[in-house]
């Protein structure tokens, strides 16, 4: 049944799941913004095609559509994969949308995070944000379940955890002035610890380089199952984000989880550098308020950013020469899951990923 808790969910006994964990389906919203999709959105509409048939291999998909969209998802998505409408100023889910829990009994519950289109006034990359704030609470009262609304600005891809008491996240994000300025890293933690009923936090100091969210974690490493993880690497020097990489390596080498295990740590080769053309930046509408999409800059390209899905993995390839070795290793890592990759330029194009545009649902 919908309704808000006054209590936090740790209170009632509930916890953040590992991605890993069953799913009873994945949340999508569909792209149409051209202040952020070139030409329209039709080539990102095309590529949300593509991952969300990808991922309705493995389990449900329900992709929410504003009114405007929806005769032209519902006519573009193919017929297993669920639409309703709804309401949002952008296509991310992970970061607006609801982080769910579960207790033992199976019960399913959603954390209503505050949103503000990634650090609001102060460093946002769009405005208003009011309709993604509402996503949380329409898709919990559409699914019949409980909500808490928690008291911080946080997104879903600032955030990955095991499940068994580990959060990690980083610095860059979480402390940046533009989420909480009045709370302190511990005053963060405890938050973290009441809602996902965590008890150690993992900071790793910054996310992939020029990552427009702040540095969230789910682009540059991802847990496999507890004590294990794979972070975006590169063995090139003169990459900004080697030293990046390799001080998040250092942190997983030395850190502890909550059970006391060491990590194991898998290194997955980013791509090579991937820069907006001049055709890319031009079929995107300059708006004041948001971000511009600018001929050279640097996409924050990773395959870190792939979501887990039920015996699967749903994973970002570029037409890279990494393309086929990031596949492969993913194979070896997950031998028990089946690993798709969905071309996902146009993705990457928006400021984001695979796991950024998704968000599962526990089965419980
Ligand atoms: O989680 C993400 N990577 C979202 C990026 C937002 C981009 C808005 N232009």
């Amino acid at each position: 049944m919908y309704q808000t808790f006054d209590n936090t969910p740790k209170q009632d006994g509930f916890r953040m799941p590992g991605e890993f964990e069953p799913h009873s389906k994945t949340w999508m919203l569909w792209p149409e913004r051209p202040d952020n999709w070139r030409l329209g959105a039709k080539p990102a509409q095309k590529a949300f095609v593509d991952v969300a048939t990808a991922i309705s291999q493995f389990e449900p998909v329900t992709m929410g559509v504003s009114n405007r969209q929806f005769i032209n998802a519902r006519g573009m998505l193919p017929n297993q994969v669920r639409v309703v409408e709804l309401s949002n100023d952008d296509s991310w889910i992970r970061d607006c949308g609801p982080t769910f829990v579960v207790n033992d009994k199976g019960e399913v519950r959603g954390i209503d995070w505050e949103f503000n289109a990634w650090g609001g006034l102060v460093n946002g990359l769009y405005f208003p944000w009011d309709q993604d704030d509402m996503v949380p609470q329409k898709v919990l009262n559409i699914e019949e379940k409980g909500r808490y609304r928690a008291p911080i600005v946080l997104e879903g891809g600032s955030i990955h955890v095991d499940g068994e008491g580990t959060l990690y996240t980083t610095e860059e994000c979480l402390l940046d002035e533009g989420r909480n300025p009045t709370l302190s890293k511990a005053e963060i933690e405890a938050v973290l610890a009441d809602y996902l009923n965590i008890e150690k936090v993992i900071w790793l100091p910054r996310g992939v380089f020029n990552d427009e969210t702040n540095g969230h974690v789910d682009n540059i490493m991802t847990v496999v199952r507890p004590g294990e993880v794979i972070l975006t690497w590169t063995d090139d020097k003169n990459d900004p984000q080697y030293e990046i990489s390799n001080e998040a390596y250092d942190v997983l080498m030395t850190e502890k989880d909550a059970r006391g295990r060491s990590l194991k740590v898998h290194k997955l080769h980013q791509p090579n550098p991937i820069l907006i053309t001049k055709e890319e930046s031009e079929g995107v509408d300059a708006v004041e308020g948001t971000l511009p999409r600018l001929e050279g800059d640097r996409l924050a390209a990773s395959y870190v950013n792939f979501l887990i899905v039920n015996k699967g993995a749903v994973v970002p390839v570029f037409n890279d020469e990494h393309d086929q070795s990031a596949l492969q290793q993913l194979s070896e890592i997950f031998p028990d899951r089946k690993i798709v990759g969905v071309y996902a330029r146009e993705i990457l194009l928006g400021g984001g990923n695979i796991h950024c545009i998704t968000q599962q649902q526990p089965l419980g």
